[in-house]
């Protein structure tokens, strides 16, 4: 892998690269982990997918700037092992980016963290540990200083995602538009109602906040005990309703199955990690939601199946071009399995806000 070790060497790393492989299973960068010799750490090399983050300046200054409030606040709370607990960026050799453009692409090093690991799946104890630990990440980040921009505008809204879903089906660039009406019409039905967090946003009700969004289950590192020790892929921080991590980490962590299991008749919403997760929460988020934040976090569980079924659908019709594949009918199973989360998630619905009354009232 010559190319990839002259990339490297722009970096201001440590020690000599032993060996460069992949790593991980995103749907959109590319990532690799640099080995090195004897006792230097080792490191992530990611290609940035420049098609999708189009302003590289915007996203690596959002994640330095989240990185290094979260240092300060970890050293000043006296924790230890911090080098585990917040992601390290490497800055280019004689220069302050911490991306190198080599003319065609754009790259970036971070510290490879030690005797961590991620998860495909998570059980009830450790999701009570994540929704304490996005709790957490997003209480951090109440008081920085610096004005985060949204390093892919408009992601999480969903009025913008129903738009490109209308425009795809307008354009049907590869006719596939007449094999997916029923889920069209589905998907319709609920536009209005999934809309809601703009229209409480235009009104003045609900704030947006320094959320993570992408809270996927494997995009935290947890140490060998099971405990979390920070989150990752911090591509997406931005301003965003908290609904962002809080949905979307039950979309995948409450999922018996995973996102793009065909098998769409085992898909369902798991109660007793909603549970956990929403007790963990509401333990380190309490302190700073509304109550109106609160009172629709049920909407927020079924919003991410729901934002993410458009997402997936809209990639269908317009012929595969954003989320990564393996074949030809990936989206649509996606888009299939995430409809069929919603349901399990809207029958689940009256439970869910029984449950969240119990929780504040203890
Ligand atoms: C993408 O990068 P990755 O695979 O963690 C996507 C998320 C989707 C997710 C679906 C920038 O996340 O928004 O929820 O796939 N990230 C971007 O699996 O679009
Ligand atoms: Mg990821």
């Amino acid at each position: 892998m010559k190319d990839l070790k002259e990339i490297v060497a722009r970096f201001d790393t440590k020690g000599e690269v032993a060996e460069i492989t992949p790593l991980g299973n995103g749907l959109i960068n590319d990532t690799y982990i640099v080995k090195t010799k004897g006792d230097d750490p080792d490191y992530v090399l990611q290609r940035i997918n420049h098609n999708i983050f189009k302003d590289v300046d915007v996203l690596q200054e959002n994640i330095e700037a989240v990185t290094k409030h979260i240092r300060k606040k970890l050293e000043k709370a006296g924790e230890e092992d911090i080098d585990r607990k917040v992601l390290t960026f490497i800055p280019v050799k004689d220069g302050e980016k911490t991306y190198y453009f080599d003319g065609d692409s754009y790259w970036r090093m971070m510290v490879f963290i030690p005797r961590a690991f991620t998860k495909e799946a998570v059980n009830p104890e450790s999701s009570r540990n994540a929704g304490k630990a996005f709790g957490e990440f997003q209480a951090m980040l109440v008081d920085i200083d610096k004005e985060l921009k949204e390093s892919i505008p408009d992601f999480h809204n969903m009025e913008f995602r129903l738009k490109q879903l209308r425009e795809a089906v307008a354009a049907d660039p590869v006719g596939r538009v007449k094999e997916v009406q029923p889920l069209l019409d589905e998907l319709e039905k609920r536009a209005d109602e999934m809309c809601k967090a703009e229209r409480l946003h235009r009104e003045g009700k609900l704030p947006k906040r320094i959320c993570h969004c992408d809270t996927k289950v494997n995009n935290m590192m947890f140490d060998e005990n099971g405990e979390i020790l920070c989150v990752i892929d911090l591509d997406t921080v931005m301003p965003s309703f908290i609904f962002s991590d809080y949905g979307d980490f039950l979309r995948t962590g409450a999922n018996v199955v995973a996102e793009d299991d065909p098998n769409i008749d085992a898909v369902e919403f798991n109660m007793d990690i909603f549970r956990a997760f929403t007790e963990g929460y509401l333990e380190s988020a309490k302190q700073f939601l509304t109550p109106l934040e609160i009172e629709n976090l049920p909407y927020a569980a079924a919003l991410f199946p729901y934002m993410q079924a458009v997402r997936f659908l809209t990639d269908y019709i317009n012929g595969d071009v954003y989320y990564k594949i393996q074949y030809p009918e990936h989206n649509l199973v996606r888009t299939n399995n995430q409809f069929k989360l919603l349901r399990s998630v809207e029958e689940n619905t009256p439970k869910m806000h029984e449950f969240i009354k119990e929780q504040l009232a203890k």
